[in-house]
């Protein structure tokens, strides 16, 4: 450096007040190798959630919480409600003959049903009953209300692009005049539609960007998934991944969040990739290890697990597994900017 740090130092307190910042001594905290994050993975067990949102039940209903939601914070982001830079992630309970009651907003939100029989959400008046392992999608700026109408608690695990929403500073929500919306169209009336391979001669989606089917259901991803690895060998590093697809188009379910499940056969170890998308990621069944970045978890059916971008992934299945991913990615691929990286193959 030619000036002196003293003669620097008067320069820099010269330029804070006017609102000014030196480029190059931040140059490489701005402009990074390779990506930097400050949170960790992270794992909820989900006796633990489990336990803690019971308690939730018995303290206030359903309709005075709005939505009785226990979020899961990264402890790198506590009071950010954040699971990861882009994500929210949360555990929803309704109790039996609870509503929690209609609203919409531009976030979009899919739900991961974790336990419990009878919850139905309803989704642009068409309702769908959500069982373990169902991935069931809110589209942005859809009406949705939830109700449960059997007998035991239900629980499923909430994912929202939040974080990213509000990084955009563009959210917009409202409540709707009643508790529950009119419904104009009876179960599955959209996978009837959009979802047996088949579609109406116009096909549009009534959600814009977003995927006009808004249940896919466990069984038939599970029965897809097994069939698929018995006609074909598992791949190194995904075992036996399907990922959503919209019929209409091919692509990703939401414009913001992408989502796909992956069998793991018992005994099966996926060599270590890692990719720049942030996810949650849920087992739906089974029980083994995963390990993410330098850290092991044990998972088992209902866990959830945030990863940043960029940490190394690896999973093994102590039983057969089968295991949610709700990732950033297909905002990171319209953006431009996303990237995976797979190590080589040892045998
Ligand atoms: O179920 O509509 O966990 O709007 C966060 C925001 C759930 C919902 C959440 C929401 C919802
Ligand atoms: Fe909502």
């Amino acid at each position: 450096m030619s000036a002196s740090p003293e003669i620097m130092k008067e320069y820099y307190s010269r330029l804070t007040p006017e609102n000014m910042a030196p480029l190059w001594e931040v140059l490489h905290t701005l402009v990074t190798r390779e990506p930097v994050t400050k949170a960790g993975p992270f794992q909820w067990k989900f006796d633990d959630v489990r336990r803690l949102l019971l308690e939730a039940g018995g303290l206030l209903t359903a309709d005075e919480a709005e939505r009785r939601v226990l979020i899961l914070e990264n402890p790198a982001y506590a009071g950010q409600s954040k699971a990861t830079n882009t994500l929210f992630a949360g555990v929803q309970l309704i109790m039996p003959g609870e509503t929690a009651p209609a609203h919409r907003h531009t976030a979009s939100a899919v739900r991961f049903f974790l336990e419990g029989k009878g919850a139905i959400t309803a989704v642009g008046g068409e309702p769908t009953e959500m069982n373990p392992g169902d991935f069931v999608i809110t589209p942005s700026w859809a009406w949705h209300d939830h109700r449960n109408d059997g007998d035991e608690p239900c629980f499923w695990l909430d994912g929202l692009d939040l974080p990213m929403m509000n990084f955009y500073e563009a959210g917009f929500a409202e409540p709707h005049n009643d508790s529950r919306q009119m419904l104009s169209r009876p179960e599955h009336d959209s996978t009837a539609r959009f979802g047996e391979g088949l579609l109406p001669m116009q096909a549009e989606s009534p959600y814009g960007l977003t995927t006009p089917i808004f249940n896919y259901t466990f069984k038939r991803t599970r029965a897809a998934l097994v069939t698929a690895a018995a006609g074909q060998e598992m791949d190194s590093h995904t075992a036996m991944t399907l990922r959503y697809a919209n019929p209409l188009d091919g692509g990703w379910t939401m414009p913001t969040m992408s989502a796909w499940m992956m069998y793991v056969p018992k005994g099966f170890t996926t060599q270590p990739m890692r990719s720049t998308d942030s996810m949650i990621v849920a087992v739906a069944e089974g029980s083994g290890s995963m390990k993410l970045g330098d850290e092991s978890f044990d998972f088992v059916h209902k866990d959830t697990h945030a990863v940043p971008g960029w940490y190394w992934r690896s999973f093994t299945a102590k039983e057969d597994s089968f295991i949610f991913f709700v990732t950033d990615r297909v905002a990171q691929e319209k953006l431009g900017f996303y990237r995976e990286e797979k190590s080589p193959i040892v045998a």
